[in-house]
């Protein structure tokens, strides 16, 4: 089965609870705070390896949660960082963000890691707090919570070369000659109906060709496949368009070539500008005095400059049509990895602080500056309160919400915390 796209969820870790504690020994009952602070939760990173070629492994596991922080512990321990959870995906895969769709990150080398999610941030225990007007805090912090996100993978394959023609031309049986894969080959239409990779070596080099099912006249429009498996050939350097020069099936050779080329331009006008070589392929199914007619009218029809004849069942042709496209090879430059959107997966902004009004009167107030203090807060816990009620103030969060209308008795809410405006 091959899976090439696929939506996931996951999950960093929370951060740990910062301790709340107070040095005890034989010789001191009362000591100091010497609660630690929480570790922080696992990342969660993707990795890519050239040992996968399909999204299979998502078919079934599709939630991916890192280890949360572990809580402080006393003695100014500090709690231990949750592990990180590695998703391996095959190199080539794409990560979209199905709330914009763009990218956000293109693993096309092996071994290419991203981190998609990082873990949140341990609480400080409340040795952190001790303060010179506060000695004894008996409040902590909560680890920072990390909330679950959603990501699509997307396979692109990454392949120097791709086999591009219509069915049953021979693109797979000419992949099984000149490489190490062994795709499937019949004389029916789609026998490939996914891509093969495969690796061919010449001249003591190598470069990957993906051969992918064939096209047939409006595929763009869903027939045959449609265009769903161009997105495996998008990256590749050179496109080998295989041509049925035989016409075995009472196809034109001429009207195929410009047929598929339609196709190509349809599905995206980069991939229509990639560099072609056009292989006639079956010509051992043609007499020889007429194979050389044949390519005439087809080179004068389009005005190609470079072409190769090739029969994969006598090999003829095939050597020096693996030297072409490895010199060719060596003049393309690698395509740029794909151009990425900032995301916001492990971006907060710590910085914001909002007011909303609410039809009962009361007063919400939100944001990231607000939700990081608000991790401070033990609302049972008096002092803790009362350092909470201090920070509004100094944060000018207490003025703002006087100047939207905030009247004595007035409830104001925060996160899970509410409270009543006392001047
Ligand atoms: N005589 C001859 N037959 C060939 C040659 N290459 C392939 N064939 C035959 O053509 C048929 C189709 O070959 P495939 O390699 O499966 O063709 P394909 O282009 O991959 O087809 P799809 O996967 O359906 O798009 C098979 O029966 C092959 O044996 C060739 O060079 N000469
Ligand atoms: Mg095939």
């Amino acid at each position: 089965m091959f899976l090439d796209r696929v939506k996931i969820s996951i999950k960093a870790g929370n951060g740990g609870k910062g301790s709340t504690s107070f040095l005890r020994t034989k010789l001191t009952q009362n000591g100091g705070p010497d609660g630690g602070d929480g570790g922080r939760g696992g990342h969660v990173i993707f990795k890519a390896t050239n040992d996968m070629n399909t999204l299979y492994s998502f078919r079934f596991k599709k939630k991916f949660v890192a280890e949360n922080g572990e809580d402080g512990h006393q003695k100014n321990q500090t709690g231990r960082n949750g592990k990180d959870e590695i998703i391996l995906v095959p190199t080539g895969t794409v990560l979209i963000n199905p709330k914009t769709d763009k990218i956000i990150a293109d693993l096309s080398e092996d071994g290419q890691t991203f981190v998609a999610v990082k873990g949140g941030l341990g609480g400080h225990g409340n040795a952190y707090y001790k303060s010179s007007i506060k000695q004894a805090p008996t409040f902590s912090q909560a680890g920072e919570v990390v909330d679950i996100k959603e990501v699509i993978l997307e396979l692109k394959t990454i392949a120097d070369v791709g086999l591009v023609g219509f069915p049953n031309v021979g693109k797979s049986t000419l992949l099984s000659v000149i490489s190490n894969a062994n795709p499937k080959i019949a004389n029916y239409h789609f026998t490939t109906i996914y891509p093969n990779l495969g690796v061919c070596e010449v001249l003591g080099e190598t470069f990957v060709v993906a051969d992918i099912p064939g096209l047939i006249e409006g595929a763009s429009e869903g027939q045959g496949l449609g265009h769903y498996f161009l997105k495996h050939v998008e990256r590749v350097r050179l496109i080998v368009h295989l041509v049925d020069i035989s016409e075995c099936e009472g196809r034109n050779a001429i009207e195929d070539y410009t047929i598929i080329n339609n196709e190509l331009a349809k599905y995206n006008a980069e991939l229509a500008k990639t560099k072609q070589i056009v292989v006639f392929s079956k010509s051992d199914l043609v007499e020889k005095d007429q194979l050389q007619s044949k390519i005439d009218a087809f080179v004068k029809a389009h005005n190609i400059d470079e072409y190769m004849c090739i029969s994969s069942y006598t090999r003829e042709g095939v050597e020096e049509l693996k030297k072409k496209v490895l010199e060719n090879l060596k003049k393309i430059p690698k395509k740029p990895a794909l151009a990425v959107e900032e995301h916001d997966f492990d971006k907060k902004d710590f910085s914001t602080i909002e007011i909303k009004r609410h039809d009962d009167g009361s007063f919400e107030v939100y944001g990231g500056r607000i939700e990081n203090l608000s991790r401070g807060v033990v609302i049972s816990d008096e002092i803790s309160f009362a350092y909470f009620q201090t920070k509004l103030k100094e944060m000018g969060v207490i003025d703002m919400l006087l100047e939207r209308g905030m009247k004595e008795g007035d409830t104001v809410i925060i996160k899970d915390i509410s409270f009543e405006y006392v001047e």
